[in-house]
């Protein structure tokens, strides 16, 4: 009895609490946009995955909307330290979107609507961990929380969870974004307080 493989219980660790060293809890949700909030016609809007041979795969607003959605219930760890427990969204999970994509990349930047940027390890956009999320609590995403879309990463600090995205750029060399090159962690993984370089 009681032998359990350690990932049996995802992200969250045996015996921890599901706040991460350092954060305190929220229940409101704050805002946090390094910029003006862009608002995009719902049919301007496009989201573009691009490999590293710069192939291009597209959705429309209506397309992205007729793809099997997932309604995952996460926690969002914000490195400015709230974190904010049971959230639940409706989003396309990145495993569909890739799934016809031919890549050798092992990174991933993503674009936004505005011109913010973060990157990540492109394992960590797959197996259930990503999605592009369009609502938020029952209701459309608001524009100041990203919508029309955002990509939710919620393993990660909140940082990497692109408001307003417009694409992911696959690549084959690591590439930092906005935050990252302004001296954030290049991965940011709450659990182990990966916030800034050097951490
Ligand atoms: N495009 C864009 N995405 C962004 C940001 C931003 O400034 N621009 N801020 C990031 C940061 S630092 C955080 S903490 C979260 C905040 O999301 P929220 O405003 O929905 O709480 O969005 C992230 N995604
Ligand atoms: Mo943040």
């Amino acid at each position: 009895m009681g032998i359990v493989s350690p990932g049996f219980f995802g992200r969250r660790r045996a015996g921890e609490t599901k706040l991460p060293p350092g954060q305190y809890l929220t229940e409101d949700f704050p805002v946090l946009s390094a910029g003006p909030t862009p608002r995009i016609e719902l049919d301007r809007w496009e989201f573009v995955i691009t490999t590293e041979t710069g192939q291009e795969h597209r959705w429309s607003w209506p397309e992205l909307q007729a793809l099997p959605s997932e309604t995952p219930t996460v926690d969002l760890h914000c490195v400015t330290k709230w974190s904010k427990l049971g959230t639940t969204w409706q989003g396309v999970p990145l495993d569909t979107l890739l799934a016809d994509v031919d890549t050798a990349a092992d990174f991933a930047l993503v674009h936004s609507y505005g011109g913010y940027t973060t990157n990540l390890p492109l394992e960590d956009l797959l197996d259930g961990q990503a999605w592009i999320a369009y609502r938020y609590d029952g209701a459309d995403l608001t524009p100041e929380h990203g919508g029309p879309a955002r990509l939710l990463v919620p393993h990660l600090y909140l940082w990497k969870s692109a408001k307003w995205v417009r694409g992911i750029q696959l690549l084959l060399q690591d590439e930092p974004g906005f935050w990252e090159t302004l001296g954030y962690h290049d991965y940011g993984d709450p659990w182990r307080e990966q916030r800034y370089q050097g951490d």
